[in-house]
C-alpha cells in the first residue's frame, strides 16, 4: 500500500475523493490533474468547461481523474463538481507551489496547485501518472532574476510520470533541459526525437530517448521501480500535433513582445507565467489558447492510456517484456 493515510482523521491530511480511494485500493488507473492551469492559466469561463472536459477525457479512456487543489485549508485529491467550480470561478483562489502547501493548510486558505504542488500531493497519495500542459522551468532572464520554476527541483525528488508538451516556450528551453539532466529527471520523447515546444510541436532540441506506445512508458516505469524505486520523475514529452500548433513565426514575434512587456511592467515571481500566457493569448487572437488546449487534451488522453498500461503491467497481465518495444 502507499504510504498515504486516506482515512487519517488529521485535519491537515489530504482528502481523497471516494472514487480515487476506491480506484487506488483496487489498483485501477488514476490520472492526477493540476489546477493552476484551470485557475490561472486559462480565461474564464472557458476554464471550467476545460476542467470538466479533461476529467471526462480521463473517464472515457477508462481511468479515474484526480484533479488536485486546496480548499479551505484542506488538500483535495479528486474534486467534486462544486469544488471544481470554485477553483475555476473564485478569484480568491491562490497559486500554490509545493512550498506553499503547509502555510495554505494552516491558514485555511484555498489555492490551485502548480505542477510542483500537484506532483507532491499526487505521489504521496500513491498516484503514478500526472498530466499537465507544459512544465515550468528556467526563465530566459535567469542570470538576472534566478527565476527557475520550483517544478524542476520537486520533480527531481518525486517518483511520478508527468505527461506534458515539454516546458512552456516562454522559458529558456535548452537551459531547462540541461537542468533536468543535472537533476536526474528522465525525459522520453513520445513518438518524437525532439523535445516539444509547448505551443509548438518541436523546440528544436533533441531528446535522448524515444518511445512509441503507452506500454513502453509503463515498462520504463517498472524498470525504474526495479532499480530501487524512482527517485525522480519521468517526463513523457508529448508534442502537440503539427496541425494544432501555433504558427511558429507568430509565436516568436508575439513572445518577444510579451517578454518586453513583462520586463517593462516589472512583473516578477509567481505572476510571470500567467502574465506571459495571457499576453500570448491576447496577441495571437486566441490562437495560443487553442494550441495550449490541444496540447493539454493530448497529454491527458495519453496519460490515461499510460495509467491503464501501467495498471495492467502491475497486474502482470501485460504482454511479455519488450513485446511492444523497439
Ligand atoms: N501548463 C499550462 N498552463 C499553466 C501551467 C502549466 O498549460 O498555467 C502552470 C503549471 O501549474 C506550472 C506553472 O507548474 O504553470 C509554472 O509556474 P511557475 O513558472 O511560476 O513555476
Ligand atoms: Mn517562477
Amino acid at each position: 500500500m502507499s504510504p498515504n493515510a486516506p482515512h487519517s482523521a488529521h485535519p491537515y491530511a489530504p482528502a481523497l475523493s471516494e472514487e480515487v480511494q476506491e480506484a487506488l485500493a483496487a489498483h485501477c488507473p488514476v490520472v492526477a490533474l493540476e489546477s493552476t492551469i484551470i485557475a490561472h492559466g486559462l480565461p474564464r469561463p472557458r476554464n471550467l468547461q476545460v476542467a470538466k472536459e479533461l476529467e471526462e477525457l480521463v473517464r472515457s479512456s477508462g481511468a479515474v481523474p484526480a484533479t488536485i487543489a486546496v480548499l479551505d485549508g484542506r488538500a483535495h485529491i479528486g474534486l467534486d463538481k462544486a469544488r471544481l467550480e470554485r477553483i475555476a470561478e473564485d478569484p480568491a483562489v491562490r497559486k500554490l507551489g509545493h512550498r506553499d502547501l503547509a502555510p495554505a493548510l494552516a491558514a485555511g486558505a484555498s489555492g490551485a496547485t502548480t505542477v510542483s504542488a500537484t506532483a507532491f500531493l499526487a505521489a504521496r497519495a500513491g498516484l503514478r501518472v500526472f498530466a499537465t500542459g507544459g512544465l515550468g522551468g528556467v526563465h530566459r532572464d535567469w542570470t538576472a532574476t534566478q527565476d527557475e520554476s520550483a517544478d524542476l527541483r520537486l520533480l527531481a525528488r518525486t517518483g511520478i510520470t508527468v505527461v506534458c508538451a515539454g516546458v512552456k516556450s516562454i522559458l529558456d528551453v535548452p537551459a531547462t533541459l540541461q537542468r533536468l539532466e543535472t537533476l536526474g529527471v528522465g525525459v522520453l520523447g513520445y513518438r518524437t526525437e525532439h523535445f516539444p515546444g509547448f505551443y509548438l510541436s518541436s523546440s528544436g532540441e533533441p531528446v535522448d530517448w524515444t518511445v512509441h506506445t503507452p506500454e513502453e512508458v509503463a515498462q520504463v516505469m517498472q524498470a525504474g521501480d526495479a532499480l530501487g524505486g524512482p527517485a525522480a520523475a519521468l517526463i513523457v514529452a508529448n508534442p502537440v500535433p503539427p496541425k494544432d500548433q501555433l504558427d511558429p513565426a507568430l509565436h516568436d514575434r508575439v513572445l518577444a513582445q510579451a517578454l518586453d512587456a513583462c520586463r517593462e511592467r516589472g512583473i516578477v515571481g509567481q505572476a510571470v507565467t500567467p502574465f506571459l500566457l495571457d499576453q500570448l493569448m491576447q496577441h495571437t487572437g486566441g490562437a495560443s489558447l487553442e494550441a495550449n488546449l490541444a496540447a493539454v487534451r493530448g497529454n491527458v488522453a495519453l496519460a490515461a492510456r499510460i495509467a491503464l498500461a501501467w495498471a495492467a503491467a502491475e497486474r502482470g497481465t501485460a504482454g511479455p517484456k519488450g513485446a511492444s518495444g523497439r
